[in-house]
């Protein structure tokens, strides 16, 4: 049986981390004047500072050390070049392919997978200049300007988060609209915004068998044709699928012209850079899709060869590793100093949890460290003043991500150089803190004194010492986006890796489906629920008894 905590590497953490526990970071800035020299990266337009985190040398070589017991580069090669390793559904993980910009060949199975993406891409790329130049029309003869994505999770999550980050690149006239709950306030009043004669539905499933979508999806197909006129032929020029499952699309009655393929080895919540990325094409443009898979690959490229020293997303991942098997951490906040970017840790919650959160290794055994953090996060500076009470003086210790661009691309500067300086001021408040003897001074001059102050005191101090990482980006860009994006997933890959968990699987998201449907139908009948616990029948027998209906 592997068994990570065993191995000298992990025992040699164990064991410095039982020195350097209580350091705290202020002595490690006062020993060490070139930390932030030694531990930040440049990578293009983006900065990565980790030199706020609580290694010394010698952990972060042994970090380093335990990446490659594990054998990471190896690891690593296997994705890129297409094995099986979502071993439990017996598939490749090629979403790197979907941005392999040099367009070198990628073959998985003996065949070279880059032709399907590439004609994908062109299908995709003068789908968005027809609905742009309005030669694509509706069944009125108007020019599309209302994109609306119906799909849910990995079909949902990435394109959401890229159109809202990318707003300042939208096309001039055309908007951009999300339905993805099966709860159907989401798409009522999404409907109500929309005129179906200039509407496009994608309906964005990779299986085209998912509940939530379907429903949607048929929903949506209702309204469009109850409104006057509109007949089963008008559908194929206001519905489009992008999916694996060709059969389900045609049943559905979206004409195949109209469907965008994408394949088993894309992952849901990995498959924002294939045809499920079709409305931000249509949204911003394909050239600045383009430069997004641009950005992606460049980070490819980074992860792939640099030494892990040096690379960005594997010191992310060991760092949060450090946290999580050492420093028993439990969660992890992601803040975007920047209003775009408000749906990244939304985005990043499935991305880490949906891969990470497992408990079995590959090998089928119940590992006995810990695993994925929850990770979470609002955008800063509303964070500030809600749940960084917490962070600052709670008893957890909970690792940051900073994340703000340079520029703004509002015309607020003044306003972005009040957002960034609460930024830079945070996360020198959790590194730093405040100690009793700064809150004394602080207070001599108060009048406050003897017990009165004494009692005052601890509420006063700050203890500080909490991780960050802060990454800068020069302006936020198709291209740095994508890299930001490919880094996270690539952080997301390596802790995986270490874990030895398999990070592309999602079986727990099964028994609530399948406990969900029976449910459904009993909710229909009219017999007395009893074959639940208590609690359960006791739920849905008073929800029955109280609808209404
Ligand atoms: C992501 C998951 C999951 C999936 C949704 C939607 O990695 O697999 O979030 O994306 O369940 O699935 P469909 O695209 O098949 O509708």
């Amino acid at each position: 049986m592997f068994s990570l905590t065993e191995t000298d590497e992990w025992g040699a953490l164990q064991e410095h981390y039982d020195k350097i526990a209580n350091v705290h970071l202020r002595t490690l800035f006062e020993k060490d004047k070139d930390r932030f020299k030694k531990y930040h990266i440049k990578f293009n337009d983006i900065l990565f500072d980790f030199s706020k985190n609580r290694i010394d040398n010698i952990a972060f070589k042994l970090l380093i050390k335990l990446a490659e017991h594990r054998k990471l580069k190896a690891q690593i090669e296997a994705m890129f070049t297409g094995e099986k390793i979502n071993t439990t559904e017996g598939r490749a993980v090629l979403h790197t392919a979907l941005r392999n910009r040099p367009i070198d060949e990628v073959i998985f199975d003996g065949k070279d997978v880059m032709p399907e993406v590439n004609a994908v891409l062109k299908k995709m790329k003068n789908f968005v200049r027809d609905v742009h130049s309005g030669k694509w029309k509706g069944c009125t003869g108007m020019p599309i300007t209302h994109i609306v994505n119906i799909g849910i999770g990995g079909s949902h999550l990435g394109p959401a988060m890229v159109c809202e980050a990318l707003k300042p690149y939208s096309k001039p006239g055309m908007s951009v609209h999300f339905i993805s709950n099966v709860d159907g306030c989401d798409i009522a009043e999404t409907l109500k915004q929309l005129n179906p004669d200039t509407t496009l539905f994608l309906i964005a499933s990779k299986t085209f068998t998912t509940q939530e979508t379907m429903t949607n999806a048929l929903a949506a197909k209702k309204w469009f044709l109850s409104l006057t006129g509109k007949k089963d032929k008008d559908v194929a020029l206001h519905f489009a699928a992008l999916s694996t499952n060709t059969e389900a699309v045609s049943e559905f009655g979206i004409n195949p012209k109209n469907m965008f393929e994408f394949w088993d080895w894309v992952g849901g919540r990995y498959s924002l850079w294939s045809a499920i990325g079709l409305s931000i094409a249509l949204y911003i443009g394909f050239d600045n899709f383009e430069k997004m898979l641009q950005g992606a690959y460049q980070m490819d490229v980074h992860f792939r060869k640099t030494p892990f020293s040096e690379n960005i997303p594997v010191i992310m991942a060991m760092l949060g590793i450090w946290y999580v098997d050492f420093f028993n951490v439990k969660t992890h906040a992601v803040i975007p100093y920047y209003q775009y970017l408000k749906l990244f840790p939304e985005f990043l919650q499935q991305l880490d949890m949906e891969s990470n959160g497992k408990r079995v290794s590959k090998d089928g055994d119940i590992v006995n460290y810990s695993t994925g953090p929850v990770v979470w996060g609002v955008s800063g500076t509303n964070a500030q003043h809600s749940f960084f009470q917490l962070i600052h003086q709670g008893t957890q210790l909970i690792p940051v991500d900073f994340i703000a661009p340079i520029e703004t691309q509002c015309d607020e500067q003044n306003q972005h150089d009040i957002l960034l300086a609460n930024m830079f001021a945070q996360s020198e408040a959790m590194m730093k803190g405040k100690t009793e003897k700064e809150v004394r001074e602080e207070l001599s001059g108060s009048g406050l004194k003897g017990a009165e102050l004494e009692k005052i005191l601890n509420h006063k101090v700050f203890p500080g010492n909490i991780p960050t990482n802060t990454i800068l980006i020069k302006k936020l860009t198709p291209e740095t986006l994508g890299s930001l994006i490919a880094m996270y997933e690539h952080k997301v890959f390596v802790q995986g890796a270490i874990w030895n968990i398999n990070s592309f699987d999602q079986w727990g998201v099964e028994l609530g489906k399948q406990l969900a449907k029976r449910i459904l139908a009993e909710l229909g009948s009219d017999n007395d629920i009893s074959a639940h616990d208590g609690s359960t029948n006791g739920l849905l027998n008073y929800y029955r008894e109280n609808n209404g209906r």
